[in-house]
């Protein structure tokens, strides 16, 4: 029986402008931006071959080499969901191992790697089936569409340096489908952004974004929150366009804390950030203001700090890090990360 194989790494990536809300079918409710990792990405592996008369779509996940019956059960409805789109899926039997460079359970999402790295390797195998091999524009956006429907962060990771996902009447080609590279709407100070992210919490977090996202729906804040992000996407490109890192600084931040504040007045309230999560916020303020280094922080879903800063700042930003924000972290655990280029087949 004939064996198809492909595999791929995908990276993560750090929404700058923040994707949290959503209408229908994962559409978002603002467009949002975002830098692709280099460091942090997933490594997924997949042969499939035909089922025969097996029902259903038979599936195995291996994660780190172990069976995860969780994961597995996503993927299978997941699977069921794009047979429309892949109509081969639901004709061959899927044995599927994946793994993540960032430490297990070190509380970095993995959704945004893992179905990105999923997808391409299911396209790669439509390829393989049809011999129709499309051009690298459109299995990219295929890419991005496919992986939109697992998981909305997801299909921001397809493309590396930043990536613009959600309509907005600032860049004509922006839709809800799928995200497009936006590295070209930056100015070269920000070919080099590096990201130190600094573990606070490896723990589970209470509320799953997919619940979060679900609590936005009737906040009584979310009209206004939604203009919001469409009025800092517009004051952060103009800043990146122009090489502004101050207005990087002051928007970045916003943004982060605006999600954190939606969450924290969203019926029933939840709050991701720990005691840490301020302490590291204080130090990493009072760092730029003494240093005159612009470095700043973001926030993911969840109380981990992601610290941006110029390439440039490598050394300092280095030895603030181990001198003054390590006793912050856990296990003293962070990830020297920084912008990235994007999946790579292997
Ligand atoms: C983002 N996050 O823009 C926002 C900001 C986390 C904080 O989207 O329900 O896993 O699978 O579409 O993408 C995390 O939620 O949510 C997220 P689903 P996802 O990255």
């Amino acid at each position: 029986m004939q064996k198809l194989k492909a595999a791929w790494r995908s990276p993560s990536n750090i929404a700058l402008i923040k994707y949290w809300g959503k209408k229908g079918m994962q559409v978002p409710a603002n467009p949002s931006f975002s830098m692709t990792l280099r460091n942090s990405f997933t490594e997924t592996f997949v042969t499939c071959h035909h089922k025969g008369d097996r029902h259903g779509i038979p599936l195995e996940f291996l994660f780190d080499g172990n069976k995860e019956d969780i994961f597995e059960k996503k993927i299978a409805e997941y699977f069921l969901g794009i047979t429309g789109h892949l109509p081969f899926i639901d004709t061959m039997a899927w044995h599927i191992q994946s793994s993540n460079t960032f430490p297990h359970s070190s509380g970095i999402a993995s959704s945004a790697s893992g179905i990105s790295a999923l997808v391409l390797c299911l396209l790669t195998i439509e390829n393989e089936l049809t011999g129709k091999f499309t051009d690298q524009d459109e299995f990219f956006k295929r890419a991005s569409f496919l992986s939109r429907l697992g998981s909305g962060s997801a299909c921001r990771s397809v493309y590396g340096g930043f990536a613009l996902w959600g309509k907005t009447a600032l860049v004509n080609d922006a839709t809800n489908e799928m995200a497009i590279p936006a590295m070209h709407l930056v100015h070269e100070n920000f070919q080099d952004v590096k990201n130190a992210i600094l573990i606070v919490s490896s723990h589970k977090k209470p509320i799953s974004s997919r619940t979060g996202h679900g609590l936005m729906t009737n906040h009584s804040f979310a009209s206004r929150r939604y203009l919001q992000a469409e009025k800092n996407l517009e004051s952060l490109l103009a800043g990146m366009k122009e090489g502004d890192w101050d207005v990087f600084v002051r928007i970045v931040e916003t943004e982060a804390l605006s999600l954190h504040a939606m969450m924290m007045t969203s019926e029933p309230s939840y709050i991701l950030m720990e005691p840490n999560t301020l302490n590291i916020i204080d130090k990493i303020r009072k760092f730029r203001k003494d240093s005159g280094i612009p470095a700043c922080f973001t926030l993911d879903a969840g109380p981990n700090i992601h610290l941006l800063y110029p390439g440039s700042s490598y050394g300092e930003v280095r030895e603030f890090i181990t001198q003054e924000l390590l006793v912050s972290c856990e296990r003293n655990q962070w990830i020297d990360d920084g912008i990235g280029e994007g999946p790579v087949s292997l």
